[in-house]
């Protein structure tokens, strides 16, 4: 019976792809702008990439632009990115060029998942596997679960690298720093949360922010800012996608050499 085939079908091919994805060479945290462009770059390269997003929509803060006002800007280092995702743009003034926040959002999506990508929504990821000192996969339950406080245990995804994409809270790196005593790689060896707005150092300094803060953890987009402790930049979002590109980069020439 068709009713009977549809649930069937459903089922099969959703546990065959989790089923696939449970041994990963990258496991992105967040599914915001900086690491949807990751995990873009890193299927196009070949790596197995899953990204996990504990909403029902990934895409975090660029649907809505400033203030619900539904465009965003971005800067002439980050054009060959944006042209890489076949998004129409509008030159402004000053370098500065203007997108459609939601076909900006869309087209990272879909170009992620088309490269080969997973996106796993409504996944929220609770904790890292660490192994030996090393972060060595992501700790995963459904959103729900923990929003309703229910006490049902997480699955486990092992991943050769892992990237935190959580933006603002840098939620990954703070907790491997809290749950295991360790020091990662800024000035204070702890999150040092990010500062209030300045545009120009804010682009600038989260695409140096970007990179290993600790053996097989990467930080990329804001999450990279609030771990270093640099200016936030508002809605711009170059810095955003040249730091998905960066981390992206990192991971390729560690995995393929
Ligand atoms: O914050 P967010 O959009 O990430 P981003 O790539 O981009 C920041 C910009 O949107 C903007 C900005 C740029 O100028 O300031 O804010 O740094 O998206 C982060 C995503 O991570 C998800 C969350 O739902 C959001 O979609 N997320 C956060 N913590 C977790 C998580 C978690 N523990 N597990 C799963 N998803």
């Amino acid at each position: 019976m068709i009713e009977t085939q549809v649930s069937r079908g459903i089922i099969s091919t959703y546990f065959e792809k989790l089923e696939r994805n449970l041994e990963l060479d990258v496991a992105i945290v967040g599914g915001g702008p900086s690491g949807i462009v990751a995990a873009y770059y890193l299927a196009k390269a070949g790596l197995k990439v899953a990204q996990f997003d504990r909403k029902l929509s990934p895409g975090g803060g660029m649907w809505g632009g400033a203030m619900m006002f539904n465009q965003i800007v971005i800067q002439e280092e980050a054009l060959d990115i944006v042209k890489d995702f076949d998004i129409n743009f509008t030159p402004y003034e000053n370098g500065l060029y203007c997108m459609d926040s939601v076909e900006s959002t869309s087209a990272l999506l879909y170009k992620a998942v088309h490269e080969g990508a997973t996106i796993f929504n409504c996944y929220s990821v609770e904790d890292v596997i660490f192994k030996n000192s090393v972060v060595s996969g992501v700790v995963v339950n459904w959103t729900p679960v923990l929003r309703e406080g229910m006490h049902v245990d997480p699955l486990n995804i092992l991943a050769k690298c892992v990237i935190d994409g959580t933006g603002h809270d840098s939620e990954i790196a703070a907790k491997v720093v809290r749950k295991n005593g360790i020091r990662i790689a800024t000035e204070t060896g702890g999150v040092i949360g990010e500062r209030s707005l300045d545009v120009v150092a804010g682009e600038d300094e989260v695409v140096r922010g970007t990179k290993e803060i600790y053996p097989g953890l990467y930080v990329c987009g804001m999450a990279a800012s609030a771990v270093s402790g640099t200016p936030r930049m508002g809605p711009i979002f170059g810095g955003m996608l040249m730091s998905g590109k960066k981390v992206a980069d990192e991971i390729i020439r560690k995995l393929k050499g």
